[in-house]
């Protein structure tokens, strides 16, 4: 089945996407996500000056192989603009796969472990009140599970907060990154009081997650731990800057508070030492960065061997495409832990048709063949590239901070 065609499309329908589409010789379209935030040109340049003219005339059915040869044969490994690369060409692989095979990925990766993939939900608030407002409004959908993050008390902004209840947070349109506001001292006194808070309100029958963005160092990150205990976090997210795998010895020290990383991992090199030294609960490295289906089931069956989870990053600059994608691989596999879902803002949906559902807190990836997502491109047209950053993060000082 070999492949005649294989392009890229960037476009805007409510925040940017770079989408890859594959073309066979039989007709099969096979689509992959190549979103990276705030650096989407590289990776679309990477694929359509690189990689695309090399799909041409290769065998489509050879998902393996092109792996391989994308990943070993360039010299250059690794990083996030050569793993997104390679994973938006493999989860379209795996996308014309299902559709020649006439079955969703899903059935392709050994069927259903599951009946559904717990997912967990984003609520924020400017002020403890919004979040509470927010939370209840997650509930009121549905979801088991959601993620707490509230404004901290003294400073600008604080990242991760939708403006409006029920909205998206996403960056402003701008050639410029906006700047963050960050001191450690006034999250860790803010953070128990947040998360008491909701506890007292919602009690211990939904799990409640946290992200802290990579902000402290190891021994704050044992002691936020330590401290939110009592409130039974389901996990403390990306605590430290992950790349020091070793630091999270320390983190283990001191505290029993779960704790998840992984959604700026590209490869099972970033997160070796965290799984087989047990360092972490839940990996959270995602189809779209971490290489695709392929590469990331292989980080999944690391895991499973040291009791360590999935918990894949789904915020809303991963496209329905690898969104989709990362349900069919939750579907499936042995160790699955929880799944991020942010959602995707309108107008999306008018670019993405998907036929993934949301029941009572579960999602399904659905049954059409394939990774079951349609990319109109007509559409996407209407939907031009729109220049937007992540904030940079600088202390009280004017220095720069970790993310
Ligand atoms: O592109 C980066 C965002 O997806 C990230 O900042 C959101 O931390 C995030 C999360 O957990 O979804
Ligand atoms: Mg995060």
């Amino acid at each position: 089945m070999k492949i005649t065609d294989a392009r890229v499309v960037v476009s805007s329908p409510g925040r940017n996407y770079v989408t890859l589409v594959i073309e066979t010789e039989d007709g099969i379209t096979g689509v992959g996500d190549a979103t990276l935030n705030g650096r989407e040109l590289a990776v679309a340049s990477y694929l359509s000056e690189h990689l695309c003219p090399l799909l041409i005339g290769r065998d489509a059915r050879r998902i393996e192989d092109a792996w391989q040869y994308f990943y070993k044969g360039a010299y250059w490994r690794r990083g996030p603009v050569t793993m997104t690369a390679i994973a938006a060409i493999d989860v379209a692989l795996w996308d014309i796969k299902g559709k020649a095979a006439g079955m969703p990925v899903y059935e392709l990766l050994g069927g259903a472990a599951r009946e559904g993939v717990m997912v967990y939900g984003h609520a924020s608030g400017t002020t403890l009140e919004d979040l509470s407002a927010d939370f209840q409004r997650h509930l009121d959908l549905g979801y088991k599970a959601i993620r707490a993050q509230a404004a901290v008390p003294g400073l600008d902004k604080t990242y991760g907060i939708a403006p409006v209840d029920g909205k998206l947070y996403e960056p402003a349109s701008s050639n410029v990154p906006q700047e963050d506001t960050w001191e450690t001292t006034a999250y860790l006194d803010f953070a128990p009081k947040m998360m008491a808070h909701v506890r007292e309100q919602f009690g211990y029958g939904v799990h409640v997650l946290h992200d802290v963005h990579h902000r402290l160092t190891p021994i704050e990150a044992g002691r936020l731990g330590a401290s939110l205990e009592q409130y039974r976090p389901f996990w403390i997210e990306d605590p430290t800057p992950a790349e020091d795998q070793s630091a999270f010895r320390l983190i283990r020290q001191h505290t029993t508070t779960p704790v998840a990383v992984g959604e700026v991992f590209n490869s099972i090199w970033d997160c070796q030492q965290l799984i087989t030294e047990r360092l972490i609960d839940y990996i959270r490295t995602s189809v779209s960065h971490a290489g695709g289906i392929t590469h990331l089931r292989r980080i999944f069956s690391l895991a499973d061997l040291y009791g360590v989870r999935s918990g894949s990053h789904g915020a809303g600059d991963l496209s329905p495409v690898s969104f989709a994608a990362a349900l069919h691989v939750d579907m499936s596999i042995p160790n699955f832990g929880i799944q991020e879902h942010m959602g995707h803002r309108d107008p999306a949906g008018e670019v993405f048709k998907t036929s993934y559902t949301f029941t009572d807190g579960y999602m399904h990836p659905g049954d059409a063949p394939g990774i079951g997502v349609e990319f109109d491109e007509d559409a996407a047209a209407r939907f031009p590239f729109d220049a937007k950053y992540l904030p940079v993060n600088r202390r009280l000082d004017g220095s720069v901070h970790d993310w």
